[in-house]
């Protein structure tokens, strides 16, 4: 075994290290960001998530662009019961962070739902490549409140 093999290695690795900042203008850093991301989930239309409270579940029944993109996209949702049910009443606020740079995105967007718990979110603004936690709290007008959270990967 030569001993200076762990230093060459390491030497080759730090350049990589370094390549995680939000140089968002060179395009060519980004192609296939979502690689080798595991913590992200794939996304399917009608995915369902439990809230952190267990009061409410909440359903993406649809995303423009499908899967989710950079930039702006446009989510249908629907509120429901944990126990099963709509919920209407409810008022939808999203919050996307990049959580590998300290960063979100523009203003978080909200809308509210309607009798049957549906609602759109528009122009969820996902400003660029990578990793993203989509934080969406509800907050209903019977006090009751739950959490979400969406991980998604764009590859832009
Ligand atoms: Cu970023």
């Amino acid at each position: 075994m030569r001993p200076t093999f762990p230093i060459l290695a390491l030497l080759l690795a730090l350049p990589l290290l370094g390549n995680s900042g939000c140089d968002a203008d060179d395009d060519d850093d980004d192609a296939g960001v979502c690689e080798n991301e595991d913590r992200a989930v794939p996304y399917e239309a009608g995915m369902e998530i439990d809230g952190d409270e267990g009061a409410l579940s909440l359903s993406l029944d649809a995303a423009v662009p499908d899967p989710p993109d950079l930039g702006d996209n446009d989510w249908t949702l629907t509120v429901s019961e944990a126990a099963g049910g709509a919920k209407a009443g409810c008022v939808l606020t999203a919050t996307p962070w990049m959580v590998d740079h300290g960063h979100g995105s523009n203003e978080p967007v909200s809308a509210a739902t309607d009798a049957a718990g549906g609602t759109l979110l528009e122009e969820l603004d996902l400003i660029m490549p990578g990793y993203w936690t989509i934080a969406v709290e509800a907050v209903c007008d019977d006090g009751t409140e739950d959490r979400f959270q969406f991980d998604f990967c764009v590859e832009g």
